[in-house]
């Protein structure tokens, strides 16, 4: 099954394409370099081998008209304009959860591809999707038509399910953030869905959202008293993801409105994060409120 734009496609399978060998080439590369990204993080190894190798290939695309990623500072001009027709940006977190490295736990690649120049509203997205390194590596790839998951092995990705979409009984959580670091406010809706749902939380994005795609519920990383602005990064996660979960069937929010509706300042502007079911995510912007 391929994705009928042809830029996007290309996006899309250079991106698969480059998973079986970004998780080959973990092995080796789990130590931090003496290196901070745009946002302050130590960066590992991993993430800056991920960056190049993707920005590479991505920037080559014809109709790729910027790249950009977490771990640099500037966007890349890769020639074409992306508010012309048939010309596209694509942001990236090359290695999503990268701190997991050290413990070995799941991973993820993310990808957003915008109509509109960085930074760009998330409403400006045409397609987005994710990586994750699990026990299986899959895919998940979101347009305006369909959200499908693949297996992908070898180079070639295979379709498991063609219509993903949120189950209807929320079943798991999980919520990013220390405790004593979350807002009265929030700490009291935390507290409630606490005792309807189950905790499942592994400490990456990817992965806890896939939990949430598969079985229903919620992830959220709020905004902090220490950083009301969250932790997460709007164009590289909170856009593709909030896209992701809305074309699934769910909701986005930043605590607010949907963050698809974000209008950004920055390419590296983070935002508060919440996804998931429709009246999890209505009763945490009532509570909020
Ligand atoms: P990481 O720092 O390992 O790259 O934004 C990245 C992210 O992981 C998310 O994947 C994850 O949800 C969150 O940060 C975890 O943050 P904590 O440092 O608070 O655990």
């Amino acid at each position: 099954m391929t994705v009928s734009d042809p830029v996007v496609e290309s996006v899309v399978a250079t991106i698969s394409r480059s998973a079986t060998e970004i998780r080959q080439g973990l092995i080796g590369r789990r130590g931090t370099v003496d290196e901070e990204n745009p946002s302050g993080e130590t960066q590992a190894e991993a993430d800056i081998w991920a960056d190049e190798l993707l920005g590479d290939r991505l920037a080559a695309i014809d109709g790729v008209g910027q790249y950009a990623s977490e771990e640099r500072t500037e966007i890349v001009d890769c020639g074409a304009d992306p508010s012309a027709a048939e010309s596209y940006a694509v942001a990236v977190d090359p290695l999503d959860g990268s701190s997991n490295l050290k413990s070995n736990n799941t991973m993820g690649t993310i990808f957003g591809v915008y109509d509109a120049a960085l930074p760009a509203r998330g409403e400006t997205l045409v397609a987005a999707g994710f990586v994750l390194y699990g026990p299986i590596t899959t895919m998940v790839i979101a347009t305006d038509e369909t959200v499908t998951e693949y297996e992908l092995s070898g180079g070639e990705r295979t379709v498991v399910d063609r219509d993903v979409t949120l189950p209807a009984e929320p079943v798991v959580y999980g919520f990013g953030g220390r405790v004593p670091d979350w807002p009265v406010d929030f700490r009291e809706y935390a507290r409630e869905i606490e005792s309807e749902l189950k905790l499942r939380y592994g400490g990456a994005l990817i992965g806890d959202v896939n939990q949430v795609l598969t079985y229903g519920g919620t992830f959220g990383y709020p905004a902090l008293e220490s950083r009301p602005e969250g932790k997460l990064r709007l164009q590289f996660e909170g856009n593709p993801i909030g896209y992701v979960v809305e074309q699934a069937g769910g909701r986005s929010s930043d605590g607010t409105q949907s963050l698809l509706a974000v209008d950004p300042d920055a390419l590296h502007d983070r935002t508060p994060v919440h996804v998931g079911n429709d009246d999890l995510i209505e009763r945490l912007e009532a509570t909020l409120a």
